[in-house]
């Protein structure tokens, strides 16, 4: 039986699988050969191709049988399937004839979305027979999504798209048809699991790991028809909080045998259940410290209890002191998570993966590449993107995050590998969708969730040619005009909210709590570990093992080398390694102070640019769209210029320093 493709609410934006997207797909003979839940969801896709645009479908018929435009086939013979793995597909043209051959159902599902993708270039002339494998196992987003709206942080924490997908008012949605329109936009870009609760797992989440987990159940049943596994962020003091023991020390019998008989009950209710993500000792959640355990004995614990049935713990490494005293400059928050972790490697079991965030700090928009990531080689690691835009503008500002993550994947800590070939526990993401109607908040910010998933298929991938795929899809009749609007916007935006915002990797300045909008001392003096020390004389922090916290010491060669000198140390993050003085000479040949005066006013005629290409995509671009967008650039340019004139008029009076080409500063 096919599986009816998802009904969307009306209004609801079809984000990059607008119906115009299968034409190609549409009008054709389709011959699907196999059985089982996932050639129900691609024969579902096929089927309301056709009824759209004509041609028809048969399904398990013996090839030979009549002429066919497209087979797609799951079995083991024809382009030799075999050793695709479960989620690989192989592709050929051969006399008029297109086929996509899979031996899993995942890869014939995303061999039908690479079909859809190529669009008529897929029945066109002839190609050379291709072969596609992801590079990474586990694709994953991680939702921060509380089920209980939380008095301070909402219904999605850090979420810039409306309320949960999931939950509302404190349950699981009763209709889940979203949910599964959500699982296709993933399956579409090779997304294959999702944790459907907030890391901070506050009491009535925390109950969805026992009596609530029939409401996980539920969510996982719509979207494992898209390959799309479902795992459950969990509390470390489950055992006392849900099982009312007197410890959840992970060395205990008594906790030991609570985790293995809960879980035993979550893999009745989803037997693929994916696993547990857990925040341990980290902003105030419980973890094995408490119990003067390691993390590793942390991690272990829960490991084994999902081991027997074939799942993984996510454990993450974002452990560092958040109660810091800000005048004491030997601690390094930089350095934490290296710290914690470096002398555990070897000891976390083989279903325990590390998921470390890019970054040492914080997702901010610049960091250098967490040294962790190349420093715990006997550990399996995840490495974690945030693709919900806390620290980047948070859905009102366009930030394509594309080419950050790409210099992430591609960043190589020593000759052998670079950071996408150490991920083998995979690559996750913080997710950026939610209820509103264009899934993202802001409609642009569609491109971030897109091709987060697409980096984490192949990370080796261009990010401007996964942006033209997702042009292509999401605007199937773009002009050359419109798609090169697009690019025109997004290419860049990075770099252009990086010059308004904190300059030269120094990170934060923004308002507390929300961390929208610019506050340069908002965190100067607070608890969190994120200073920049700026005086009358300069700005940065040491970081460089002769004079500064030894963060530097933490890579291995060249970057130790290259990041200890501000001589070496790439301009962009010179703020982060050292502390400066403002007349210091950048290798652009400008001073630190010029620089930071010159990205400002840069940066705000980059946005006031860009709200003109976009102003003169009117009617290239559905009304609501644009609108929505037009509005976004609106608020965009109101506060990069905020940030302009406060990073700006700071600066100006902390030096006494004026701008050398005599721009207004306040
Ligand atoms: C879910 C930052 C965010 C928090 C988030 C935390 C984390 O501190 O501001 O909202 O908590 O990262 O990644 O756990």
């Amino acid at each position: 039986m096919p599986l009816p493709v998802p009904v969307l609410p009306e209004g609801v934006d079809p984000a990059w699988l607008p119906p115009a997207a299968f034409r190609a797909v549409g009008g054709r003979r389709t011959l699907i050969r196999g059985s089982g839940p996932l050639a129900e969801t691609v024969h579902g896709e096929v089927a309301e191709a056709c009824r759209r645009f004509g041609g028809r479908v048969v399904c398990d018929a013996r090839p030979g049988d009549a002429a066919y435009d497209l087979v797609l086939d799951l079995g083991d013979e024809g382009l030799g399937a075999d050793d695709l793995g479960e989620e690989g597909f192989a592709c050929a043209r051969e006399g008029g004839t297109t086929t996509v051959t899979a031996s899993g159902g995942r890869g014939l599902l995303y061999g039908l979305f690479h079909v859809v993708r190529l669009g008529e270039a897929a029945f066109t002339g002839g190609w050379a027979p291709e072969r596609h494998r992801p590079a990474l196992a586990l694709r994953m987003l991680d939702h921060w999504d509380n089920v209980a709206v939380h008095p301070v942080m909402g219904q999605v924490e850090r979420g810039y798209a409306g309320g949960s997908l999931f939950w509302e008012d404190g349950r699981a949605r009763g209709d889940l048809e979203r949910v599964r329109a959500y699982g296709r936009l993933l399956a579409a870009c090779g997304i294959n699991a999702v944790a459907v609760n907030n890391v901070n797992v506050h009491e009535t989440e925390a109950h969805l790991l026992t009596d609530r987990i029939g409401e996980v159940a539920a969510i996982a049943d719509v979207l494992r028809p898209y390959g799309v596994r479902t795992h459950l962020s969990v509390s470390f003091a489950a055992p006392v909080v849900l099982g009312g023991l007197p410890t959840a020390d992970p060395l205990d019998e008594a906790v030991r045998g609570w985790w293995a008989a809960a879980t035993r009950r979550v893999y009745e209710a989803i037997p693929d259940f994916g696993g547990y993500v857990v925040k341990a000792d980290s902003e105030g959640q419980p973890g094995p410290f408490a119990y003067g355990r390691s993390h590793a004995d942390g991690a272990n614990l829960l490991a084994a209890a999902v081991g027997p049935f074939g799942g993984t713990v996510h454990w993450r490494a974002f452990v560092y002191d958040h109660r810091q005293d800000w005048r004491d400059r030997t601690t390094d928050r930089a350095r934490a998570a290296y710290d914690h972790f470096v002398p555990l490697d070897g000891e976390f079991a083989p279903n325990a993966v590390l998921q470390v965030k890019h970054g040492p700090m914080d997702f901010q928009v610049r960091e250098p590449v967490s040294p962790l990531i190349g420093a715990m080689p006997r550990t399996r690691l995840a490495v974690e993107l945030q693709v919900t835009q806390e620290y980047t503008g948070q859905q009102r500002h366009v930030c394509w995050l594309g080419p950050m993550w790409s210099q992430v994947l591609r960043f190589r800590h020593g000759p052998e590998s670079s950071v996408a070939e150490r991920a083998r526990g995979g690559l996750v993401a913080v997710s950026n969708a939610g209820d509103d109607p264009f899934w993202t908040g802001h409609p642009l910010a569609q491109a971030n969730l897109y091709t987060f998933g697409r980096l984490a298929w192949r990370p080796d991938a261009e990010p401007r040619e996964v942006l033209d795929e997702w042009i292509g899809l999401t605007f199937p009749e773009a002009s050359e005009r419109l798609s090169d609007g697009l690019h025109a916007v997004l290419d860049g935006s990075w770099r252009t909210y990086e010059k308004y915002t904190a300059p030269l990797g120094v990170g934060w300045m923004v308002q507390t709590g929300h961390h929208y909008g610019p506050s340069v001392d908002g965190y100067e003096y607070s608890p969190w570990g994120t200073y920049h020390f700026a005086d009358r004389d300069g700005i940065g922090v040491d970081r460089s093992v002769a004079s500064g916290t030894g963060y530097a010491g933490q890579y291995g060669k060249p970057w130790a080398e290259l990041y200890e000198s501000p001589d070496t140390c790439p301009d962009e993050l010179l703020l982060f390694f050292h502390h400066v003085p403002y007349g210091h000479l950048l290798q652009s040949g400008t001073t630190v102070l010029q620089h930071i005066y010159d990205t400002h006013f840069e940066g705000v005629e980059e946005v006031e640019e860009a709200r003109e290409v976009w102003a003169s995509l009117a009617g290239l671009v559905d009304r609501a769209r644009h609108a929505r967008v037009a509005e976004r650039y609106e608020e965009q340019l109101s506060s990069a210029r905020e940030w302009r004139d406060q990073i700006n008029s700071y600066f100006f009076r902390k030096s006494g320093v004026p701008d050398e080409r005599g721009r207004r500063i306040y």
